[in-house]
């Protein structure tokens, strides 16, 4: 075999073998064996040795001519093969812009929170506006101003948790109370609102739950200004379905002071577990200001009167919804929440 047969045979192979690769992996292993340092045109290069002076530019010429016709080969082979694995990546990787997605799960207002809205909005049509304030409080806000002072045994009507011996997480909202007497004009008209604490739980009390509080102060504030307001509110807030009452209590910051029953959702009146067998829930406290509370205050007493109301939100819910134990407002169990 000449010199020239075998580079044609070393053409013919090299061009049959690059167009049969399936992946530029085996393409680059047969570069290698053919145009690479140790390749079959590198072992014929060697023979050219042996050619006489005249042939040996022309038998060069021959090889740089089959050497570039298959780095030509080869290069629209790896252009064919790139093409090809994008293709089949992009067909492996397909992705359905069209389709509808997954549906994200939406949250919702929490009970507590659709219940504040509520009575915000209902009193804030009788002129009431919402002030805020500290979860941790001290002794002086949270009791002595509210005139329960220190040892007194109205402090026994709130089990309380101490921060240290001087500061407490709020037991009521009533000190937002004495916030606003302390820092706004009058006459007011205020709402306070957020969460307060007690070491108490059962089916009807929660250790943290939370409370809403109104306060008007104005000239001739009377009892009747109350039973008005608050009768008001019930209404609008349950409807006129389920009947309230108003029980001669006591607080050390209101005088005359009374508490307010709603009747039991769930018997409706008749007795159960959650109003203990009494058909009555008490949603809240309320009476005429203490004129101490004003006067520590320094407000003009009797110039100036008012009366004030806490209720507690849960309970409000409780009886709103129909839902049998308080407790199930703070689990945050979704199946729950989701009915509101
Ligand atoms: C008070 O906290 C007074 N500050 C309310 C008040 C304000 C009276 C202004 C007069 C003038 P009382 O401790 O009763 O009062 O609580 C008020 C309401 O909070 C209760 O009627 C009840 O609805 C709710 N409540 C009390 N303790 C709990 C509890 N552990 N869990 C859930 N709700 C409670």
């Amino acid at each position: 075999m000449t010199i020239y047969e075998k580079l044609q045979e070393i053409h013919d192979k090299a061009m049959k073998q690059l167009n049969s690769a399936t992946n530029r992996d085996e393409l680059y292993q047969m570069k290698v064996q053919y145009l690479g340092k140790t390749g079959e045109f590198t072992e014929i290069m060697k023979e050219m040795a042996k050619l006489s002076k005249e042939e040996k530019p022309v038998f060069g010429k021959k090889v740089n001519e089959v050497k570039q016709a298959l780095e030509q080969i080869h290069d629209q082979c790896f252009e064919r093969l790139k093409k090809n694995e994008i293709l089949e990546q992009m067909k492996s990787e397909y992705l359905d812009l069209s389709l509808p997605s997954t549906a994200k799960g939406v949250g919702a207002a929490h009970p507590v929170y659709l219940v504040t809205e509520e009575i915000v909005q209902v009193l804030s049509r009788l002129g009431y506006s919402l002030r805020l304030g500290p979860s941790i409080e001290s002794d002086y806000y949270n009791f002595e101003a509210l005139n329960i002072p220190k040892n007194h045994p109205a402090r026994d009507m709130q089990d309380t948790f101490f921060v240290d011996d001087t500061q407490v997480l709020r037991t009521h909202t009533s000190p937002i109370q004495i916030h606003a007497l302390e820092k706004e004009e009058l006459p007011l008209r205020i709402l306070g609102t957020g969460p307060v604490f007690r070491c108490d739980s059962d089916i009807s009390h929660l250790p943290n739950f939370h409370q809403i509080e109104g306060m008007c102060v104005d000239k001739k504030i009377s009892m009747a200004d109350l039973k008005g307001t608050i009768s008001f509110f019930v209404r609008e807030f349950f409807g006129s379905e389920l009947k309230t009452r108003f029980r001669p209590s006591f607080f050390p910051f209101t005088e005359p002071s009374a508490e307010v029953d709603c009747q039991c959702p769930i018997c409706k009146g008749a007795g159960c577990s959650l109003c203990k067998q009494t058909g009555w829930i008490e949603i809240g406290g309320a009476g005429l200001m203490n004129p101490k509370v004003l006067q520590a205050a320094k407000i003009k007493y009797p110039e100036w009167t008012g009366f004030a109301f806490g209720f507690g939100i849960e309970r409000m819910a409780v009886i709103k919804y129909g839902i049998p134990d308080i407790r199930l407002l703070p689990e945050n169990n979704l199946s729950f929440l989701k009915q509101f």
